[in-house]
């Protein structure tokens, strides 16, 4: 048929040299004489892009017509990284690719690397985001996400004189290859305005929203490839642009500029991703880009849904809503003021369809990363919705006190409206009450959630509302993808490689675990990945590194709550300590590389101070002579996904120190360990299930228990600090000026001492030191290391994306497996 005439069939690599052709041709008018990488990027990725937009077709027409009940995964951000590699293996085509491309006289390892990532994220809940998307669509879930395309990603980090500065990430400055965009889906999005009455068709009263401005938003699919299956998911991007109408009024008037300067306003709103991690600034562009992205979304989903003609109540049967965190929380109201204002239901039944429809991730405790928004500014640009978020409270709070009658400090403590001047609207409640289900994101911060943030909410709905689901990464980028020598390694060992889509079967790795031969090539891989960081960090810092040192990576944003700093001043610690030996001693010394990455918000001046400190740091440490290599410090700039790649497979240790009971899962801990690297870390998050995975005796523990982490603060606070006294001996150091102008470092060296050491560093500090001497000797006996090593990736099947996905779709969406055929 007619697809036969635009669709590659032969995947040879001579067929796919002439694609490349046909596409540097055609798609971007040159000639194959005067190529440069990039121009061969952009046609090689059109090429395989080609090879995608069947799938993609075939599973949208399938679910079009059979019209099976779906997810929308709503996330205000998606991290995802690079396309063409993970699309290359989910088509098993990179062998030929890599022939073709060679023909044409490049390296198709070189033309990955032109490739900017798609950096619509900040950290852990965006990277998820792109990890269970990559899990859908290979495990043939119908699960699109629903996200805004951002012209400017997470900014790009440089460090000058030690400090981080940002630049601005215009990643859409080339043809994007990765998105389609939809001139023809366009929907309009209110603001401001006011509500008036009206009364409908069947004689009722209704509210109406009217006034106001508005904005299209336009949207852009960027296909998801599922590995080994014919079905191929999508994220639709929502990207403001100016109504086409024209401002009368303001012509009239003669403004002809301004009526410019509103169709650029317009086109602002969804500019720039928010840097801020786990900490709110409650601006009004913010709020408005998230009621854009929940308005464009539910729209789509609502147009989709009436082209079958279900009757409403039905919609909970068609349509699942995932929230990823509170950011669209605006959902709940939006949808119930679709159906009451809009179609005219009454208020009970559309409730009833609401709360059938959503579930809500949780994704952090700290206080200042919950979302409260102003009631006033909330009035002003969502004035409908500020009523029916009211109506909302008082119908649950009545609901609350009939159980619970006359319990006036309850109802205070659950209300959705925070008291106070000005009144506050707090997300995470709302999203809790438009909610059937609401989880948090490893087995400790379920527990945690339920015992405090929410644990009022148990005494009305009982405990079976909030659940947990563990997180999860996808296997096929973080091994498969990032690390080819270990993927051979074990598809040999193994004899197939189905552990890319069932993980659980790296299991059978241990029983080779104390096979002297198996065991040496596991170490040689991992030399290998080391040898390849060391070679990037020499050609773009210009730093040496050995390979042969204990390789200690911490990557991930920059947070006081995850303790870089408790890191640096350790590594302060070895240095002081390795000062203090004879040469004869310090040669005996177990040799360490500590590699930091990851980005400070933009205005979270002590984490950019501990950015500072650790150049600073680095710079006294990596010329010291005297020390013999023995501790080299290296900050890599601008930490991102595809920088991931290379650093995650490298580790012999990584850290995921925070204080107990603050990072909710992470995620980079799973990253690492299914590469063969060894944890040191705390009791939090999925450090506790990973180490029960795979054995308490292959991973390094240390700290206070999250239960005891109120009790020390309040001691601190009524008893004052113990400074740990080889804690004092580093901030004397930094104080005495060894590592450059120490009035920089005061207030840093303040949040310790008259900061209350909120995040209990000279806590841990102890401990924390004991076990790094505990990896030193563990690592000089490399046969009994490179046996946790085997063990830690055998035991990592539980954290695969796609077991966390099934269960989302078993326990919370109601959603089975939609299988495309060929
Ligand atoms: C609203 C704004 C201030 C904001 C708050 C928090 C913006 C972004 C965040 C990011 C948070 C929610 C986040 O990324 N949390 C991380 O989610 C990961 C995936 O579940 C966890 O692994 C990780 O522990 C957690 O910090």
């Amino acid at each position: 048929t007619w697809k036969k005439h635009i669709v590659p069939e032969k995947n040879d690599p001579a067929s796919i040299e002439s694609d490349i052709v046909h596409h540097t041709i055609t798609t971007l008018c040159r000639g194959v004489y005067n190529l440069d990488k990039l121009a061969m990027y952009q046609a090689t990725a059109h090429s395989v892009r080609d090879r995608l937009l069947e799938d993609w077709n075939l599973t949208q027409e399938a679910l079009h017509r059979e019209n099976p009940k779906r997810c929308y995964y709503m996330s205000m951000e998606f991290l995802i990284g690079r396309a063409l590699d993970n699309a290359l293996h989910c088509l098993h085509v990179k062998k030929n690719y890599n022939q073709s491309v060679d023909n044409l006289g490049f390296s198709l390892e070189d033309l990955l690397c032109e490739e900017k990532d798609a950096a619509l994220g900040n950290g852990g809940l965006g990277r998820l985001a792109a990890c269970y998307m990559d899990s859908a669509a290979t495990q043939d879930y119908p699960t699109w996400g629903y996200g805004l395309r951002y012209q400017y990603g997470i900014f790009k980090q440089m460090i000058k004189d030690g400090y981080q500065t940002e630049m601005p990430d215009y990643w859409l400055n080339f043809d994007n290859p990765w998105e389609f965009p939809r001139a023809d889906i366009r929907y309009e999005v209110r603001f401001h305005g006011y509500v008036a009455t009206k009364i409908n068709e069947k004689g009722e009263t209704r509210m109406t929203w009217e006034g106001g401005d508005k904005v299209q938003a336009m949207a852009y699919d960027v296909p998801i490839p599922g590995f080994d299956t014919k079905g191929c998911g999508n994220i639709r991007l929502w990207s403001s642009k100016p109504l086409n109408t024209f401002d009368f009024d303001s012509f009239n008037a003669g403004d002809y500029e301004r009526s410019v300067a509103e169709q650029t306003a317009a086109q602002n709103l969804t500019s720039v991703l928010y840097p801020n991690d786990n900490h709110l600034v409650g601006k009004e562009l913010r709020l408005k880009q998230e009621y854009f992205f929940v308005s464009a979304s539910l729209q789509d989903i609502i147009h989709r849904f009436k082209r079958a003609k279900c009757p409403w109540k039905d919609f909970p049967d068609k349509v699942a809503v995932q929230m990823n965190d509170t950011h669209p929380t605006l959902a709940v109201p939006e949808l119930q003021r679709i159906l009451v204002d809009i179609e005219g239901l009454e208020w009970d039944d559309a409730w009833d369809i609401v709360t059938r429809t959503f579930a809500f991730t949780n994704h952090t405790v700290l206080p200042e990363a919950l979302e409260c928004w102003s009631v006033p500014m909330m009035e002003k640009i969502l004035p409908r919705h500020m009523q029916i978020i009211y109506d909302i409270n008082l119908f649950f709070l009545q609901k609350v006190e009939k159980v619970f009658v006359g319990d006036r400090d309850l109802l205070k403590r659950i209300s959705i409206i925070e008291e106070g001047s000005p009144q506050q609207v707090r997300m995470a409640f709302l999203a809790v009450v438009g909610s059937h289900t609401v989880n948090g994101v490893a087995a400790l911060h379920s527990d945690l959630i339920r015992k405090h943030l929410f644990n009022d909410f148990i005494k009305y709905y009982g405990p079976d509302k909030f659940i947990n689901i563990t997180n999860g990464i996808t296997p096929r980028r973080w091994l498969y993808q990032a690390n080819p020598d270990l993927r051979d390694l074990i598809t040999t060992t193994l004899g197939s490689e189905d552990w890319a889509t069932k993980l659980d079967l790296l299991k059978g790795l241990k029983k080779f675990a104390d096979d002297t031969k198996f065991q040496s090539q596991w170490a040689a891989v991992k030399y290998k990945n080391k040898e390849r960081l060391a070679f990037w960090i020499k050609a773009n810092m210009g730093i040496t590194v050995n390979p042969d040192a204990l390789f200690d990576i911490q990557v991930k944003r920059i947070h006081e709550y995850k303790r870089q700093y408790m890191n640096i001043l350790s590594v302060i610690y070895r240095y002081q300590s390795l000062k203090k030996m004879s040469a004869e001693d310090i040669s005996q010394q177990v040799p360490r590389v500590v590699i930091f990455g990851g980005k400070a918000a933009p205005g979270y001046y002590i984490a950019k101070l501990v950015i500072k400190l650790i150049n600073s740091a680095a710079q006294v440490i990596n010329n010291d002579k005297s020390i013999q290599d023995m501790l080299k410090v290296v900050f890599i700039p601008d930490y991102n996904v595809s920088l991931a790649e290379i650093i995650v497979p490298a580790s012999d240790i990584s850290q995921h120190i925070s204080t107990a009971g603050t990072e909710a899962s992470g995620t980079s801990n799973m990253k690492f360990v299914l590469n063969g690297g060894l944890i040191l870390g705390t009791v939090d998050g999925a450090n506790i299930e990973i180490g029960e995975q795979i054995g308490a005796e292959n991973i390094f523990m240390f700290g206070v228990l999250s239960d005891e982490v109120e009790d020390i603060r309040h001691n601190q606070k009524y008893h004052g600090l113990f400074m740990d006294p080889s804690l004092q001996v580093v901030i004397d150091s930094i104080q005495a000026g060894q590592f450059g102008d120490p009035s920089i470092f005061g207030p840093l060296i303040n949040t310790l001492t008259y900061g209350g050491d909120y995040y209990l560093i000279s806590v841990d500090f102890k401990s924390y030191l004991q076990k790094h001497t505990e990896v030193d000797e563990t690592y000089r006996d490399k046969k009994s290391w490179v046996k946790k090593s085997i063990m830690c990736t055998a035991g990592m099947g539980f954290f695969s994306s796609d077991r966390a996905v099934c269960e989302y779709a078993d326990k919370i969406w109601k959603l089975k497996p939609f299988k495309v055929e060929a």
